[in-house]
């Protein structure tokens, strides 16, 4: 029976492009679950869009010397594309920056504020004198008082997940200036979460949502538990939806109050354009809201966005927050600002035209339950040994096999063997299977078990072996190539959800696109004899080692590049005297031979002619340099340096190097040309 649903995605900061983990924590999941409840005949709406407001832009803003505005255009639209490039089928993208969010979110601030929902205050609020800002959010950092965490923010600890008052931090500071702040009086309005504590009691724990997942009942739990306290819902900021009643000047609604009800407004722009209804989705009992996101996003959405909605009186409340939790990569946090990420767009060059394989990838291994880590070599066995070697292998071979034995026309079958109706019986369980893990927001599982129907796609051509009845029992192979033709269309069906892209492959490779995914486990053929099907075309190829340590290079290239950024600018020597400088004789030198020097990774041997000589010189390069690239080279020679010995070779004098970005060492050269060796430098 069809039911309504709507879905909504966390809608992305536009402060940078998306990466894998956006994509396993919140949106693949969201799509699968959207993809599969249109496939069964629901009525779904299908919401996401730019959260554009928050401190993270003003921030990104003031780096770059562009406004906000210009920030959020930017990535809006990178953002947008590549959902789309990517099978993203939200039914409507909208932007917090939209005129219609702007309207929504005030009438919604304004509802609660005539009902007075809100407790109007003067607090003392962190400021920092020199930026003359006051400090919320992202524009302060210190230890947060839960778990310790140092780089909490002003609004909530990434670590620990709890939502923070900026004057619980300890040891704050200003992410402006590093100053310490100062307090200032200010007005706000208040969320009085805890009035809304028993109704969050009742609601949440009362049983009522059991079937939440652990990781999201838990921390709920303990927040109500450790009891709730008002929540400033205003800011002092320029940058955000101005605050529509007296007193509201010069102040914003808090990005976390605004951007939740971006799902409203972004339902409402939708339903205008397909003419629906859009309260149908948003104040209609029957329709079941359900919320993907991070973890660090649950306070947000099973404490803060429910009581506004309680508190305003004629919204639904969300039946189900499938929260992720964290993708690491490569064993590391994923980190914007360290460029510790696989970017959507980068992928999408990289990889032209295999979307599906970073889904499934993704999905097979998504942090549903615990945090987990993607790894390119995952990735590429991933591809490898399932979707070439399971999925696609067992497609070519019922395609090729179509093809060569008859031309492509699906053979009649003679009687069913009893593997025959064994096989056709399990076929007809997996659209259950599936939907269970699906419907109980499993995805990894779900997943697995579409690899399982490929799985019995190739045994089955295993056993039955019709390339070898083919000489022998003709009535045989072509009942055995009719059951692997419905086990075919069976897989394009049922991997829809996951695999988009390869679904719509092979639908089109078996020339049939009209099963449905109950008909799956319905109908008792889903291919008919004598249908035409097309040649085929593989449907996934081998990913080598060259490609993946393509992109293991660029994380080392990213990982030395934050190194260096690391890297402190060393202070100042003691200070030395004119004298001291006259007595250090650096001349012109060309490198005229090179060698390793035996049993070192370092040291070079190089013969140096510094217009003086030519002489010894044991130089550290030999981890950057071989030695047929220094020889020819022009270098600065300190060549009144006392002679070293060094692993018994005499070295008469010191090559000047330093170190690029990204920490490789490079030659301090006199960049003249034509200059003779033996000039001095001075
Ligand atoms: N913009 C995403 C984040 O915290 C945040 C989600 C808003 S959903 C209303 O990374
Ligand atoms: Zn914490």
């Amino acid at each position: 029976m069809s039911k309504r649903y709507t879905i909504t995605a966390a809608l992305p900061y536009t402060n940078g492009p998306i990466h894998i983990g956006h994509l396993a924590g919140v949106y693949v999941p969201a799509d699968i679950y959207a993809r599969y409840l249109r496939l069964t005949g629901n009525d779904v709406a299908f919401i996401c869009g730019s959260d554009e407001h928050g401190v993270p832009i003003t921030i990104k803003a003031k780096k770059e010397g562009v406004t906000p505005q210009d920030i959020v255009d930017k990535y809006h639209a990178i953002i947008k594309q590549s959902f789309v490039d990517f099978g993203i089928t939200f039914d409507n993208y909208s932007r917090t920056t939209a005129k219609i969010h702007h309207d929504t979110a005030q009438d919604f601030f304004k509802t609660l504020y005539d009902n007075n929902e809100f407790v109007e205050e003067v607090t003392e609020q962190l400021y920092d004198a020199e930026a003359n800002q006051f400090l919320a959010d992202r524009f302060v950092t210190g230890t947060c008082p839960k778990c310790g965490n140092e780089e909490a923010y002003g609004d909530q600890c990434e670590s620990c997940g709890s939502s923070l008052n900026a004057t619980d931090l300890i040891n704050p500071k200003s992410a402006i200036t590093g100053n310490v702040p100062t307090l200032k009086e200010t007005k706000h309005w208040f969320l009085p979460l805890n009035k809304h504590e028993d109704f969050l009691r009742e609601w949440i724990l009362k049983g009522h949502k059991k079937d939440w997942k652990p990781n999201v009942y838990g921390q709920v739990k303990s927040w109500i538990d450790d009891g709730l306290r008002p929540r400033a819902v205003t800011r002092d900021l320029d940058w955000g939806i101005p605050v529509p009643v007296e007193g509201g000047e010069g102040k914003v609604l808090y990005v976390w109050f605004d951007a939740p009800i971006g799902y409203i407004s972004a339902t409402k722009e939708w339903a205008a354009r397909e003419g629906k209804n859009w309260e149908d989705y948003w104040k209609n009992e029957d329709t079941k809201l359900v919320h993907f996101i991070g973890k660090d996003n649950i306070v947000f959405h099973c404490i803060i966005f429910p009581s506004m909605l309680k508190a305003e009186g004629s919204y639904i409340l969300p039946d189900n927050v499938p929260a992720n939790e964290f993708l690491n990569l490569e064993g590391q946090k994923l980190s914007t600002s360290k460029n510790w990420a696989v970017w959507l767009p980068d992928y999408l060059i990289d990889f032209p035209n295999q979307q599906d394989v970073l889904r499934y990838a993704l999905t097979a291994n998504a942090p549903e339950s615990k945090d987990n880590d993607f790894t390119w070599k995952d990735f590429q066995a991933r591809n490898n040994n399932e979707l070439v070697a399971i999925f696609g292998n067992f497609i070519n071979r019922v395609v090729v096999l179509t093809n060569k034995y008859y031309g492509g026309i699906i053979p009649t079958p003679s009687e069913y063997s009893t593997i025959d109706e064994e096989t056709l019986a399990a076929v007809k369980a997996y659209p259950a299977v599936i939907s269970s893990s699906i419907e109980r927001y499993r995805f990894r599982e779900a997943s697995q078990e579409l690899m399982n129907l490929a799985r019995l796609g190739n045994k089955y051509l295993a056993d039955e072996e019709p390339w070898k009845t083919f000489k022998t029992d003709e009535a045989r192979t072509k009942t055995v190539m009719f059951v692997a033709l419905q086990i075919a269309s069976a897989l394009a069906v049922l991997s829809e959800p996951f695999l988009p892209f390869t679904s719509t492959k092979l639908k089109g490779i078996l020339n049939s696109n009209d099963n449905g995914w109950e008909d799956v486990s319905t109908k008792d053929i889903l291919i008919q004899a004598s249908h035409q099907i097309g040649k085929g075309e593989l449907l996934f190829s081998k990913i080598e080692d060259s490609e993946i340590q393509i992109q293991l290079d660029k994380l080392e290239a990213s990982k030395k590049a934050n190194e260096a950024e690391k890297k402190v600018t060393e202070p100042q020597k003691d200070e030395i005297t004119f004298d001291d400088f006259t007595k250090l004789d650096l001349r012109v030198g060309t490198i005229l031979e090179a060698e390793k020097m035996p049993k070192t990774k370092k040291l070079l041997v190089l013969k140096v002619d510094t217009g003086i000589d030519t002489r010894t010189i044991v130089s550290g390069i030999a981890e950057s340099f071989s030695p047929e690239d220094v020889i020819g080279k022009r270098v600065t020679v300190l060549v009144n340096l006392a002679p070293r010995a060094l692993r018994g070779v005499e070295s008469q004098g010191m090559i000047l190097m330093t170190e690029d970005e990204g920490g490789n060492l490079v030659f301090v050269n006199p960049d003249i040309d034509g200059v003779k060796n033996g000039l001095q430098i001075s």
